[in-house]
């Protein structure tokens, strides 16, 4: 039996960060294959990836003959792998998870496109523009709104795919801008998510990195 993830650099994959803590959340067994991701090596290492897995991309799973490109797939299979417990039971609760997490995959990453998962283990960081903080307090907002319908400590009671979804996310937005008071639910929600064990052992890899600086981040 043979299960390995092509993952990448623990400080520019925010993608690979997902699918790996859905994983280790779920205490499935795999080998990880780091392909670095930095230019000008990226170009070559992903038209690896690409002779077997179509998107060229990180992560992917190749779990014996079975190839499975990327991160929300992942997820779902590892939380099948598993013991399903990082989605919720009840089916409108799911069905909310699994829209968190698209609607990360699908727009929440391009917001603040300056602000990459790179630039949350940059030393400086840029101030953020007026608009820049118009929309991470819009997500603060939306966030703040999630956690007082669920009255939970996480997005959907239980930590869920939602809230590993979110957690790149979580750490460009908050290293760039504190959240203000009047947001307390996602003060508590956020530091819990960053203390998670799994969270912190990527974490600690990533800040002993080197810092990957992505072009305009200081002038845009
Ligand atoms: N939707 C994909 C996005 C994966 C992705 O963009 N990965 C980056 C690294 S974090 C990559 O490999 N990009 C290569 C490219 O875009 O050519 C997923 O969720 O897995």
């Amino acid at each position: 039996m043979s299960r390995i993830l092509y993952s990448g650099n623990r400080n520019a994959s925010s993608w690979a960060f997902r699918a790996w803590l859905a994983l280790r959340e779920q205490g499935i067994d795999f080998e990880e294959v780091m392909i670095d991701i930095r230019r000008p090596q990226r170009w070559k290492n992903l038209a690896e990836i690409g002779t077997f897995s179509p998107p060229a991309a990180v992560p992917v799973l190749v779990d014996d003959e079975t190839v499975i490109f990327d991160s929300s797939a992942i997820m779902e299979y590892a939380n099948e792998l598993g013991d399903g417990s990082l989605l919720p039971r009840d089916i409108k609760l799911r069905a909310r998870a699994r829209a968190l997490v698209a609607w990360q995959h699908s727009t929440l990453g391009k917001l603040c496109p300056c602000l990459s998962f790179e630039s949350a283990f940059y030393p400086d960081k840029k101030q953020l523009s007026a608009d820049e903080i118009v929309n991470a307090e819009w997500i603060y907002g939306i966030w703040q709104q999630q956690l007082e319908s669920i009255g939970g400590t996480y997005l959907v009671g239980d930590y869920s795919l939602a809230d590993i979804a979110l957690v790149p996310s979580v750490l460009r937005l908050t290293a760039h801008h504190e959240i203000p008071e009047h947001y307390p639910l996602v003060i508590n929600w956020t530091g819990r998510l960053i203390n998670r064990p799994h969270v912190q052992e990527w974490l600690t890899q990533a800040y002993a990195l080197e810092p990957i600086y992505c072009q305009g981040y200081y002038s845009s």
